[in-house]
């Protein structure tokens, strides 16, 4: 046995042990809530998640933020939080927002509202490269995986109110896909009023491009759609690999109280898109400009999207590892429709259609399903085991549904606490799910943890999907708000621990303390600045009043987890430079006075004492009025 293993042994005896104990000791029911667990699960599940101090866990989870704009790590089966990665909202905890490049990336926007990450895909497989994920704000980000940092936010994009449908990747990272879950006039900025809407307001669905080596995205096309409130989406893979599955509320094109005019028709839709059709398309000319882009209208270009009747309001729609099945029902029905894409393609060449939306043809419910599987109520997102088995979120019922693909059995629910929303299983909307673990992404705690006050945490629950019986094995609690996670097999994920010199092509990165210090330009000041243990060289600063300052910071350090900070008192500003890292921040130096800048990242015994001054001297006779200006900063 490895040493590892032995240890792991050892601490599961102990915590049998101390469950033993504990077993003697009256519970202490929660107003009833929970029925204590057999001492035995208890022992069972600490073992199967205890990652002892210095060992690794298996899986990373990436999970996404919601409207706090961010993506949180978490190591699995530990659900240890391992890190966050800022990506549309500014992080003093890594600097992110605050040097020159990561602030003009964010743009004027101060917050983003995250929802689907999507790791990249080689052949329908994760491959550890890059994570992608949608923002509200009609925008997509590609974070990196080799260091975990966000490096491109594209959008907001034309037309395109509400990204909620965003980010799904095609099989090869071929596309990130988007869709508007608003409907408004297009393009942007066009007045229509709300009596207009079922004519005048309209959906998109937008394909942005990937470059496979860089992975950086570009606007790809855009296609027009009757007004409904897109929602979800998944690639094709496999058999449907070329295809794009969205889903849809509100194919009653109402406006006003949704939870009323939105549910008067039994069915709405999942919208099936030829992706490879689009892009065709579009590469022959076809289209029409607007707002920036080439936007196709599906009317003159026949072929280009279906749309499946599905039950009313659906939510998530999932493809199946082998692409044949798609997964989707209402999200109040109790049963998951498993749509035959074979039939799909049968009942389009055959114009198996019951009418149209604005000359998309509707195919016919019953020639395009195989199944309506009993699964629970509320059905909202499906995952796959490696086994053919499917596992359902269940909102309503709170609970997840465990299915047969091809037999269409239920064979297992278990209770989570409480309403779930989506869920995640290890690479489990691959071509080849991992099985193992499904983390439950709960939208309410409902205190089965230390109360935070009237802010309750939202809940992830790790369940053991290795048996026939799905076993919950530990609660997790997060700031707002997961909404859906990848998570995907650690050792395929290959991150730096150090930013090599011989990469760092700064034209200000500065690698020898005797090169540090300012130089001027007229009123511009640049300042070649180096961190290294312990000083910030050079250790004060003098410029003018009015000048602008540009500090271009290179941390010299070529040793794990030396992070320097930057942090500059009365001009709110804060870096964090990782080590091999150039980083600029730029102030207009408005105010005189003298102003301490200091390292803000803990770095050695002495990390106190890294500190230095700008010293920004007065206009000659401005004393007075510049101080007074000076008390608002940019
Ligand atoms: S969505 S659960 Cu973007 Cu399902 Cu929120
Ligand atoms: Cu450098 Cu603290």
């Amino acid at each position: 046995m490895t040493l590892q293993g032995k240890r792991r042994v050892a601490i599961a005896a102990a915590a049998l042990a101390m469950i033993s104990v504990a077993g003697c000791a009256p519970s202490k029911p929660k107003g009833g809530r929970r029925a204590p667990a057999a001492a035995s699960d208890v022992a069972v599940a600490a073992q199967k998640t205890y990652v002892a101090p210095g060992d690794l866990d298996e899986y990373y989870m990436f999970s996404s933020g919601g409207h706090s704009g961010q993506v949180f790590v978490y190591g699995l089966p530990s659900m240890r939080h391992l890190g966050t990665i800022p990506v549309f909202t500014p992080y003093p905890g890594t600097g992110y927002g605050y040097d020159d490049d990561t602030r003009k990336m964010l743009g004027a926007y101060t917050w983003g509202d995250a929802h689907h990450p999507a790791l990249s895909e080689t052949k329908g497989d994760y491959d550890g490269r890059w994570l992608f994920i949608n923002d509200m704000n009609g925008r997509v980000a590609r974070i990196d995986l080799r260091d975990f940092k966000t490096k491109q936010i594209l959008g907001p994009i034309p037309n395109v109110s509400g990204n909620h449908g965003s980010s799904f990747v095609t099989p090869n990272t071929e596309y990130a896909m988007m869709s508007s879950r608003f409907s408004v006039p297009i393009p942007l900025g066009t007045y229509a009023p709300i009596e207009k809407y079922a004519t005048d307001y309209k959906g998109v669905v937008v394909g942005v491009k990937i470059d496979p080596k860089s992975g950086e995205m570009s606007l790809g096309w855009e296609i027009v759609t009757p007004p409904f409130d897109w929602d979800l989406g998944d690639a094709g893979k496999g058999v449907s690999d070329g295809w794009m599955f969205f889903t849809c509320y509100n194919s009653e094109r109402g406006t006003g109280k949704l939870e009323v005019t939105a549910s008067q028709r039994d069915r709405d839709y999942i919208a099936a898109v030829d992706w490879r059709l689009a892009e065709k398309s579009i590469a022959e000319g076809k289209g029409k400009m607007i707002g920036g882009v080439r936007v196709l209208d599906p009317r003159e270009v026949p072929g280009l999207i279906y749309l499946m009747p599905c039950g009313k309001s659906p939510h998530g729609v999932d493809v199946s590892p082998d692409g044949k099945w798609i997964i989707g029902s209402g999200k109040l029905q109790g049963v998951t429709t498993a749509f035959n894409f074979e039939k799909v393609q049968t009942a389009i060449r055959n114009k198996d259609f019951i009418g149209d939306e604005d000359g998309i043809p509707v195919l016919k419910y019953e020639s395009i399903k195989d199944a309506e599987v009993p699964v629970g109520l509320g059905p909202l997102h499906t995952q796959f085991g490696p086994d053919g088995f499917a596992y359902t979120s269940l909102f309503v019922d709170s609970a997840i549904a465990k299915w047969k693909l091809g037999t269409w059995e239920v064979v297992d629910k278990i209770p989570v606490s409480y309403s779930v929303g989506h869920l995640a299983a290890a690479e489990g909307d691959t071509v080849s799910p991992d099985g193992k673990y499904v983390v439950s992404l709960n939208k309410l705690s409902h205190g089965r943890h230390l109360s935070l006050g009237p802010s309750q945490p939202e809940s992830s629950q790790l369940i053991d999907i290795t048996e026939e019986k799905m076993k919950l094995l530990y609660d997790a609690f997060t700031e707002p708000e997961p909404h859906y996670a990848q998570i995907i097999k650690a050792d395929k994920v290959k991150p730096i621990e150090v930013y090599p010199k011989e990469e760092n092509k700064h034209p200000l990165a500065t690698w020898d303390v005797k090169e540090a210090g300012p130089k001027r330009e007229g009123d511009r000041v640049v300042v070649r600045t180096v961190v290294v243990r312990s000083t910030i060289t050079p250790t004060s600063v003098e410029v003018n009043q009015g000048d602008t300052v540009t500090f271009a910071i290179t941390n010299i350090e070529q040793t794990t987890d030396e992070l320097h900070g930057f942090g500059l008192l009365g001009y709110d500003r804060n870096l964090v430079v990782d080590p091999g890292e150039t980083k600029t921040v730029t102030i207009k130096a408005d105010k005189p006075g003298v102003f301490p800048y200091y390292c803000t990242n803990f770095c050695s015994a002495l990390h106190q004492e890294m500190q230095g001054y700008l010293i920004v001297k007065p206009r000659a006779g401005g004393d007075e009025k510049g101080r007074k200006h000076g008390e608002e900063h940019d």
